[in-house]
């Protein structure tokens, strides 16, 4: 009887010590959650609305000036990579591009340094660019932490989201959650989302219903040809765009299998380069029929445009009477926006734009970008980024060479590298331009 009394005694008090520590653990870690919450906060809570906002009170409309800055950080310090020395800006340390040369490949100075902190060095005046319904808030979040997680981390480049709608708030939050950079949302104008006048509206209902009935891919969708259009001739010249010299296109649902160890608009601006592509392939003729003609008709109206060491022989087999349906795969672009707002591009979009074809056919972004590029630029102007692996259903770049492959921390399975299968015309762009095909291609070929 008393020894039954004692234990249950016993058990009350350690309950009780039991409760009192788990209390006091409790309330503790509270506090603790609370301060880091309040560390990490991004770019101090008060100023995230401010850089949802595109520059000016909404996205149409008159933008010269640059997007405003964020004001300075209150982030927490950050290794910087230099020499382990505490950072706590978010913007890169001082360095100029002699100090900290681009290192490509592993043999180059300062390839080897480790990825993490901000990266030291010069930014280029770049943005990424997505074009989005807030219906893809999840697969452009894969997207963009794909990008943050093997670049944009280390150099903080703007992102700027397109859309024909407004963005929604929980698209606007997600997204400016997962960039490490400023965001701009911005709002695409009717005139740059609908049929011009001229389009015979009958007969591009004709060529929908008759491309639905062959079960031809987005054969019968409007939405499609608006964005096939838009990205074509119009998202370059958005107000938030022209805020930028390059561009990187990134869409919903994409992979990045290996570190970027290098600034890629850094290599465009420092090599001359306009336009850059890791995918090409032979584009579905269906959807192009007259295509070249209207191309043809181009050059002949305008030979001040074709540039003399031209890429047409990625584009024709015989000397540019007719096209090989080879084109650059453009959901993944790095380009010069300078470029697309030239003259010369201008000009071909807007004669094919006459033509009709992006109704009256489905003309795709892909091959128009492609022959505007290899057409007004001259060969050396076009990269191959080699280094970046990519994958956009259903093909994937997976960079040629076990070397690479292992400095670049890849993990996409080479088997699926798609450059040298039958089917993609990355072997013609290698020929044209005389550059060796790297080690082991030929194991790849099937
Ligand atoms: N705002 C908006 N964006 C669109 C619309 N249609 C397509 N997009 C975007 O335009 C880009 C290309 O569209 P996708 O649907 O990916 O076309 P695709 O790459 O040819 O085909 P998928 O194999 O389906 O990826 C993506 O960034 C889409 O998010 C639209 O109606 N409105
Ligand atoms: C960036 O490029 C745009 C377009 O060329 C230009 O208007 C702008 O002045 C440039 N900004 C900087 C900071 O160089
Ligand atoms: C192409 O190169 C030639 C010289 O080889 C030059 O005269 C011309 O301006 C260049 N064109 C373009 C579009 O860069
Ligand atoms: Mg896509």
């Amino acid at each position: 009887m008393m020894a039954g009394g004692n234990a249950r005694y016993v058990r009350y008090i350690a309950i009780a010590i039991f409760t009192l520590a788990l209390f006091y653990f409790v309330s503790n870690s509270k506090y603790d959650a609370a301060a880091i919450r309040a560390g990490i906060t991004k770019a101090g809570g008060s100023t995230q609305t401010e850089t949802q906002q595109p520059p000016t009170d909404g996205s149409s409309g008159d933008t010269k000036q640059p997007p405003q800055q964020k004001p300075p950080q209150q982030k927490p310090p950050v290794k910087n990579n230099k020499d382990g020395e505490i950072s706590t800006t978010k913007k890169p340390p001082a360095g100029d591009a002699k100090e900290y040369p681009l290192a490509l490949s592993p043999e180059d100075p300062k390839w080897d340094v480790d990825l993490v902190g901000i990266a030291p060095g010069p930014r280029m005046n770049a943005t990424f660019v997505s074009l989005a319904r807030n219906s893809d808030v999840w697969d452009i979040a894969r997207s963009i932490r794909q990008v943050e997680d093997r670049f944009n981390r280390r150099y903080n480049y703007d992102w700027v989201f397109l859309n024909d709608k407004p963005f929604d708030a929980t698209f606007k939050k997600v997204t400016s959650s997962l960039v490490s950079g400023n965001t701009y949302y911005g709002e695409i104008p009717k005139e740059h989302w609908s049929f011009p006048e001229w389009i015979d509206q009958e007969k591009a209902k004709k060529v929908r219903e008759d491309m639905a009935e062959r079960n031809i891919i987005y054969g019968d969708s409007i939405s499609y040809r608006h964005m096939c259009r838009f990205e074509s001739g119009f998202f370059f010249r958005q107000p938030l765009m022209l805020n930028y010299e390059y561009y990187w296109r990134v869409e919903p649902s994409i992979e990045l299998y290996c570190d970027i160890h290098y600034d890629p608009f850094r290599v465009m601006a420092e090599t001359g380069k306009k336009y850059s592509f890791v995918l090409s392939l032979y584009e579905y003729v269906e959807t192009i029929k007259t295509l070249w003609d209207s191309t043809k008709k181009f050059m002949k109206n305008h030979p001040e445009h074709i540039a003399e060491d031209n890429s047409m022989g990625f584009l024709s087999d015989d000397n540019g009477d007719s096209y090989n349906h080879c084109h650059f795969w453009s959901n993944f672009e790095i380009g010069n926006l300078d470029w697309l707002r030239s003259k010369p591009y201008m000009d071909y979009f807007e004669s094919l734009d006459q033509d009709g074809g992006f109704f009256y056919e489905r003309w795709g972004d892909a091959p128009v970008h492609s022959i505007a590029a290899g057409l007004l630029l001259n060969k050396s102007e076009i990269h191959f980024f080699n280094d970046i692996a990519y994958w956009h259903v259903p093909f994937t770049h997976c960079p040629t060479g076990e070397k690479t492959r292992l400095a670049l921390q890849c993990h996409c399975n080479p088997k699926e590298n798609f450059d040298w299968k039958g089917y993609s015309c990355t072997s013609r762009f290698f020929d044209i331009n005389g550059i060796a095909k790297p080690e082991g291609y030929e194991n790849q070929q099937d």
